[in-house]
């Protein structure tokens, strides 16, 4: 691999919503900023900003030493790259588009195998927030990311660095996905509840962000306890969630709002109970969502 250099040129491949987002972080950071994408036309308003557009992806490629790739998925990613070798050498190339760990650390390989660089790269945020307070995660080799990180972080101020393996920053995504869903589905649940009594989401809404303000505090003792394997009942019994879950499968049954969603919650639950957890607290659930026979830390 040849010596990785450093300067204020980097290249942005894919102009969609979130490439844009990205090539205008760039551009008003102060980069001299090389665009390529599909369809021409997205760059146009780039290019009355100072940004150059290039002919081709290979040409986006020898523009600079940090080339970011956001595009939909990886099989454009890809498209766009597989035709590329000897380019890629001694250049980062930053792929912020979102995919899985296997997919990041396949396609780390391939890049490596040509000389490159390879962080992969997950954007916790809308593009309306990308050069301002946008959480981006990376993962990949440190020194790639120490390279061009003054270029990276201003993409977002909540720019952080993961790790060296190159599968972390898919992996967070998803976990934040998760997460994410997860607290919408209760939030929709609890509003149709309501909505069946007349009660307007809106009316919701600030009880409803209280409640996720709550969880949100236990989420740190939570997770040491999943540390530690041990989940004593600081505050209420796996059997006391059980109770209140039937209380919500028989009000949504009642009201004919969809209990699908609680009761799967409760099957996970009454599996818990049935391994022993009745009296543990919540977070011994977390055995309900490990691999069957996943190896827990000593
Ligand atoms: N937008 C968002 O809020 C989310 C936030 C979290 C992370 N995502 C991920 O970012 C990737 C790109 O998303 P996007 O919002 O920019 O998506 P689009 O506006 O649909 O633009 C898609 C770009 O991909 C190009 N493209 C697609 N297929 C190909 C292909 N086969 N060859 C070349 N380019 C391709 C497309 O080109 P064009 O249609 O304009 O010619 C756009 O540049 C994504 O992974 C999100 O999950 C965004």
């Amino acid at each position: 691999m040849s010596t990785m250099k450093r300067n204020r040129d980097v290249t942005v491949i894919g102009l969609g919503l979130m490439g844009q987002a990205l090539a205008g972080a760039f551009l008003r950071g102060g980069y001299s900023t090389t665009v390529w994408n599909r369809t021409a036309a997205k760059a146009e308003h780039l290019a009355a900003q100072g940004a150059k557009v290039a002919d081709s992806v290979r040409d986006a490629v020898l523009a600079g030493p940090l080339v970011v790739v956001c595009v939909s998925d990886y099989e454009a990613v890809h498209t766009l790259l597989d035709p590329l070798g000897e380019e890629l050498d001694g250049r980062v190339l930053v792929n912020l588009t979102s995919g899985t760990s296997l997919g990041a650390r396949e396609t780390a390989e391939w890049v490596t195998r040509r000389g490159g660089a390879y962080l992969d790269g997950a954007i916790m945020a809308t593009p309306a927030a990308v050069g301002a307070e946008a959480v981006l995660l990376y993962s990949g080799p440190r020194s790639a990311f120490d390279l061009h990180e003054s270029a990276l972080r201003s993409l977002g101020a909540g720019t952080t660095y993961l790790g060296d393996d190159h599968g972390l920053s898919a992996l967070y995504d998803v976990a934040v996905l998760s997460l994410m869903w997860n607290i919408l589905n209760g939030f929709l649940q609890g509003a149709a509840l309501l909505g069946a009594a007349g009660v307007d989401a809106t009316a919701f809404a600030p009880i409803a962000s209280k409640g996720i303000e709550t969880v949100n505090g236990w989420v740190s003792a939570y997770a040491r306890q999943i540390d530690d394997g041990a989940y004593p009942a600081v505050d209420s019994t796996i059997d006391t969630h059980l109770a209140a879950m039937e209380h919500l499968i028989h009000e949504s049954e009642s009201l004919g709002v969809n209990a699908e969603l609680p009761r799967f919650i409760k099957a996970l639950t009454d599996r818990a109970v049935a391994d022993g957890h009745g009296g543990s607290g919540y977070a011994a659930m977390i055995e309900q969502f490990r691999p069957v026979g996943a190896v827990v830390k000593p």
